[in-house]
């Protein structure tokens, strides 16, 4: 999509849309709209990933990550057989991304440097030139058309050479990612404002060290997914402190960590051990990671630490299969964070098992005892996992301002990541019910429960490589045709109505209506 085309692309649409209301009739006024707004500082944003979008995965020096070598060996452990090597090829059409942020009038992109295209052995004696200006380029481009950068440091791209060494579970990782993070604050400190550091270290300890869903896919499950827990936490706290240090007094920035979570609902809102599993899960999986930064006593809950310390030693352990902090680790990561990175997508339904099928001994999954189930009522439009269930938002933000005075009182949140996944199709009425849906309930948090919510972040810009699913789902606001040799991006409804509701600050229900048959969705 070069400008003059997307520009062409998005008129076409437009008119259409106009065509489309207009045989429909004066549309019916949803109450729902004109209650709240998005005030004017409220940031609306787009996100995305390097290893999802980039490709270029050997050029300009690039190093290999840990998704590169992994997929190249095993090339059936994604859903269709593909790999990254190309991607929405953002590493040759960044450009063209700029042109379609531009298009829909969003102001924050939030992306990820790739560690091994900057350091391609993933330490700093060897920083590429080419990957260094690459970013450059980027963020400088960017920033001429008012777009402003966030950045994750990293979005699950290990390099493969400090993977063989053990990855995260090595403690020396801290140091190596430490390194890494001081050449990015030198080289592009000056132009980013808001940083975080690891991109859902929930998701790739329990999927990638604990499972084989995810890459690195360890198996180490119940040992080697709490070791990735404790040092992720670690190094995210190491990169906050050094940043605050040597950089924040001149460079002025915020950082933070990305942590994701589903919203647990008991399974039977009337039977209390559905209600004690539902706490359960959120301590295991959530607060695990936001208790030691955002708590005023520090540390792992005590929930958490007496049932994998009981768990062990049941097992025959002699010691906790979940580390100790020291005094001074528990102080270095308290209040590591300037503002609560949230990704949230979905909600499970909680009841308590011993065991289910799948969970293996140890693990977090058999250590937590809570059996998952998706509400089989509410819509699916892409994924088993990912049922739309916008109630479940705004009661995960009220659980995270309730546990949480920081949260409360000193740091707002931002949503770095929400959306939803669907089969590819560019009249996506599903997506543009979930995010006004999703959004409805973000303002209900802010304005009815006095939850401080700053930003939102789409997940995602354009349709991507979506992990083991390989490109099968889609959570693009823009469609990308992986087949032409210049990954055509076309917007879809969603980018409209997304746009629409940056730009106006309220969610206008019927500015896409479904079609009549599709009207009962969310409802
Ligand atoms: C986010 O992870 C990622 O940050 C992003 O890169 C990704 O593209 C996006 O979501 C959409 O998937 O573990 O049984 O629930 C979301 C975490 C991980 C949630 C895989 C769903 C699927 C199976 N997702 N998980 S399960």
């Amino acid at each position: 999509m070069r400008s003059s085309r997307g520009v062409a692309l998005n008129r076409a649409l437009l008119v259409t849309l106009s065509l489309l209301q207009l045989a429909r009739g004066r549309p019916e006024v949803d109450s729902r709209a004109s209650n709240y707004t998005f005030p004017e500082d409220f940031i609306f944003g787009v996100s995305t990933a390097a290893f999802q979008i980039e490709g270029g995965w050997n050029e300009g020096g690039k190093g290999e990550g840990i998704w590169d070598t992994y997929i190249h060996k095993h090339p059936n452990y994604t859903a269709d057989h593909l790999n990254g090597d190309v991607a929405a090829d953002s590493y040759h059409l960044w450009r063209d991304d700029i042109e379609m942020i531009k298009s829909i009038d969003i102001h924050y992109y939030r992306l990820s440097i790739s560690w091994p295209r900057l350091l391609p052995n993933g330490t700093d004696n060897n920083i590429s030139h080419d990957g260094a200006s690459y970013y450059r380029t980027l963020f400088e481009e960017l920033l001429k058309v008012n777009i402003t950068p966030v950045v994750t440091l990293y979005h699950w791209d290990m390099p493969t050479p400090l993977m063989d060494l053990g990855g995260w579970t090595n403690p020396k990782i801290i140091d190596y990612f430490e390194d890494y993070a001081r050449v990015v604050f030198n080289l592009y400190g000056d132009l980013i404002q808001m940083w975080t550091t690891i991109n859902e270290p929930h998701q790739q300890c329990y999927n990638g060290y604990g499972r084989d869903y995810f890459v690195p896919a360890l198996m180490s499950h119940g040992v080697g997914e709490y070791l990735c827990t404790h040092y992720t936490l670690l190094a995210h706290a190491r990169v906050y402190r050094l940043y605050e240090r040597e950089f924040k007094p001149y460079q002025k920035g915020k950082v933070s960590i990305t942590l994701d979570a589903f919203w647990a609902d008991p399974k039977d809102p009337n039977n209390p051990n559905d209600v004690q599993a539902a706490k359960d899960y959120l301590q295991m999986h959530l607060d695990i990671y936001a208790h030691p930064i955002y708590s005023d006593v520090g540390d792992y809950p005590s929930f958490v630490r007496e049932r994998v310390n009981n768990m062990s030693r049941q097992q025959g352990y002699s010691r906790s299969r979940l580390p100790y902090f020291s005094d001074e680790e528990i102080k270095m990561l308290q209040g590591s964070a300037d503002f609560y990175a949230l990704n949230h997508y979905t909600t499970f339904l909680m009841s308590h098992s011993s065991m289910e099928p799948g969970w293996m001994v140890p693990s977090l999954d058999h250590d937590t005892g809570v059996k998952m189930e998706q509400n089989e009522s509410w819509p699916r439009p892409g994924a088993d996992w990912l049922s739309v269930n916008p109630p479940g938002f705004r009661k995960l933000l009220n659980y995270l301002n309730d546990n949480y005075r920081m949260v409360r009182e000193d740091i707002p949140i931002i949503i770095t990541e929400n959306g939803v996944c669907d089969w590819g199709q560019t009249e996506d009425y599903e997506r543009v019910s979930y995010y006004n849906e999703y959004l409805y309930q973000v303002l209900l948090a802010m304005y009815e429960d006095g939850c401080n919510v700053k930003g939102y972040f789409s997940w995602t810009l354009m349709d991507d490589f979506e992990w083991p699913d390989g490109y099968t789902t889609k959570f693009g606001l823009f469609k990308v045709d992986f087949d032409s040799p210049n990954k055509t991006r076309t917007p879809k409804l969603s980018a409209h109505s997304f746009s629409h509701i940056a730009r106006t600050r309220r969610i206008d229900f019927d500015y896409i209506k479904p079609p009549s048959n599709l009207n009962k969705l969310f409802e």
